[in-house]
């Protein structure tokens, strides 16, 4: 069964550098989700080794930080029905080589190290990632897509 979920969207500092925010919000918002949170950061390498505190270990973890330190990046959070997983099937694989086109990385990118954006793997990593990005809370309001989505 489907439930209404929030995940967290980020565009990386490649996707900030590249014009396409416009782009990835557009998709987000025509697809029916809620936006319930928006920020530019340039986040600290502190903030972003707790956010990919999980792949500490990796070889790749070094190059990430660095990556993602390198300019602001566009932090959301994202509302609607399965938002975790509809939102990773709209980035697409992780590896933009293996992303299907229509997804953001199949249309936009090329290289892992590269790959323009983030969402959230699951409900509890979405949690996690809202709190450690917005610890100020998200925003509430009522649009149009209580009514017509859900
Ligand atoms: P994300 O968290 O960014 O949505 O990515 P993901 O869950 O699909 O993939 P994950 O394995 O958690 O990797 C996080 C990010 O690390 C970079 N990466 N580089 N072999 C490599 O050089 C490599 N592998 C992963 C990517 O930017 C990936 O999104």
């Amino acid at each position: 069964m489907s439930t209404k979920e929030q995940t967290y969207i980020m565009v990386k500092p490649d996707g900030v550098q590249r014009g396409l925010v416009g782009e990835i919000i557009a998709r987000f918002e025509k697809r029916g989700f809620k936006l319930v949170a928006l920020k530019l950061v340039h986040a600290t390498t502190e903030h972003l080794e707790k956010h990919y505190a999980d792949l500490k270990g990796k070889p790749f973890f070094p190059g990430l930080i660095k990556y993602m330190a390198s300019g602001p990046v566009v932090a959301m959070v994202w509302e609607g029905l399965d938002a975790v997983k509809t939102g990773r099937s709209m980035l697409g694989a992780t590896n933009p080589l293996a992303s299907a086109p229509g997804t953001i990385r199949g249309d936009y990118a090329l290289a892992v190290g590269r790959n323009i954006c983030h969402g959230s793997d699951a409900v509890e990593s979405a949690q996690k990632e809202i709190a450690l990005w917005f610890p100020e809370g998200l925003v509430q309001y009522t649009n149009t897509l209580e009514e017509w989505v859900f």
